[in-house]
């Protein structure tokens, strides 16, 4: 993309209405802008970032086996009167009639839409295990939307739901979800902690919350410093197998957010010198919780033996515009937004110095067509403007490569390669740099 042409209003100074770092990054390099209190427009910047969160997510649901359905933004209120739950979600629910008077909202979570869905196409015991997902924007009216997309009102996030026929099946399914969590988060280049929780309004008695540590964070979390470097990348997972060791790897040291926190426990099982009192993002969340929509809403399956049976469920969160910000609260310094590769939203960026059509120009438009032929994603800022404003405009972006493109260096075959994460600068032969990409 030629910076010339993108849709890209950054700004210069701080916004007086955003109170954390990732809030006014998000605004400063035009990703984001907010529309009403806790709803925000994604410009193409901030939207490219979260398509790619999204394959991430997208990539690790899949390997487990989960299937991606779409369901609707709005739903009857008829579904949530089944379960019983219309009158018990209170005013965080936006409500909604249409001009047929007939009671609608828009939804804050599935777990009534996909029983029903469940419900209705699944008969026998052969129909299960499933597990579908889906990710769909939601709103809940927060009293206090905050923080930019961290607590919004409309916010897009990715749920699952699990079927199965037993509680043992059940906790297989919560296992995979809680592997595939460490996956998902670990690949976005965040420390994800999961703790256990409490389950608030969507129920059920095993409950663990991912938190990410920032100083920001809006829970206090409490936890062993072991389990803060803990790497799940480095192993092979088979989903086909029993995750029950490796969730009690990262259950085994203690962790909980501060609803679940047990004081005395965490003295004696932590050795003082271990103990982590923090601040936490909750970025994805998982439960268990049986039959407590499956059976007032009737989703029953014949077992083996003929038998009526209720099947089990839980159901999975991650929150993936929350995410954005998350990241960059994780990942930034003075200057800007640091981008993990995995989801930047261009890998390498070029920087003309002296875009007047001569020589430095042609060096970069060929560096520019040999990054697209190669489909490197690139950002080439092409703009008449000095080169102090195109250094820290770049570094506000955050892409994790800067190709820094002079008259001196030009004239020697060279270019410069700047690492926007260590900062660590080196010349090289043009060619060479090409090599690097790709
Ligand atoms: N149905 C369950 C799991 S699918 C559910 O709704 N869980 S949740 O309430 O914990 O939300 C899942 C994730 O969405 C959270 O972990 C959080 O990352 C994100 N989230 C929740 N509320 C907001 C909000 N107001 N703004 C941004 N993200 C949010």
């Amino acid at each position: 993309m030629r910076m010339s042409e993108y849709f890209l209003p950054t700004l210069k100074e701080n916004p007086s209405e955003a109170q954390i770092v990732s809030h006014r990054l998000m605004l400063r390099a035009g990703l984001v802008r907010q529309t009403s209190a806790g709803i925000y427009a994604w410009l193409p910047l901030g939207l490219k970032v979260l398509r790619n969160i999204e394959r991430i997510v997208r990539e690790e649901q899949d390997a487990t086996g989960a299937q991606e359905v779409l369901m609707p933004t709005i739903q009857s209120a008829d579904l949530w009167r089944e379960s019983g739950r219309y009158d018990a979600y209170g005013p965080e629910m936006l409500r909604i009639r249409d001009r047929h008077e007939r009671d609608m909202l828009f939804g804050p979570t599935n777990e009534e839409m996909i029983t029903v869905l469940f419900r209705d196409g699944a008969k026998s015991y052969r129909d299960l295990p499933r597990n579908l997902y889906h990710i769909q924007w939601k709103f809940r009216d927060e009293v206090r939307p905050r923080f930019g997309v961290m607590r919004g009102r409309e916010f897009l996030m990715k749920d699952n739901y699990s079927f199965d026929l037993d509680k043992a099946g059940a906790i297989r399914s919560y296992n995979k979800m809680f592997v595939a969590y460490l996956r998902t988060f670990a690949r976005m280049g965040l420390k994800a902690i999961p703790m256990r929780a409490d389950t608030g309004p969507i129920g059920g008695d095993l409950s663990h919350e991912f938190i990410i540590l920032a100083d920001t964070g809006e829970s206090a979390v409490f936890c062993h410093k072991g389990l803060v470097d803990k790497d799940i990348l480095g192993r092979t997972v088979d989903y086909g197998a029993d995750l029950q060791p490796i969730v009690n790897e990262w259950t085994a040291l203690y962790a909980a957010t501060d609803e679940m926190h047990q004081v005395e426990r965490f003295a004696t099982e932590v050795p003082a010198a271990e103990q982590l009192s923090a601040r936490g993002i909750e970025v994805g969340h998982i439960f268990y919780f049986g039959t407590k929509y499956s059976k007032p809403m009737n989703a029953v399956v014949a077992g083996p033996g003929g038998e009526q049976v209720t099947v089990e469920m839980g159901s999975y969160g991650i929150g993936v515009s929350r995410l954005v910000g998350a990241i960059i609260e994780a990942s930034h310094d003075d200057a800007g937004i640091v981008w993990p590769e995995s989801v930047a939203p261009f890998k390498v960026a070029i920087l003309n110095l002296k875009p007047d059509g001569g020589a430095v120009s042609a060096a970069c438009e060929s560096l520019y067509a040999a990054m697209g032929a190669k489909a490197v994603e690139t950002l080439y800022d092409d703009r008449d403007v000095r080169a102090g404003g195109k250094f820290a405009d770049m570094d506000l972006i955050g892409t994790p490569w800067q190709l820094i493109v002079g008259p001196k260096g030009v004239a020697a075959g060279k270019i410069e390669i700047k690492n926007r994460k260590t900062g660590a600068r080196e010349e090289v032969p043009i060619e060479q740099a090409l090599a690097r990409f790709g």
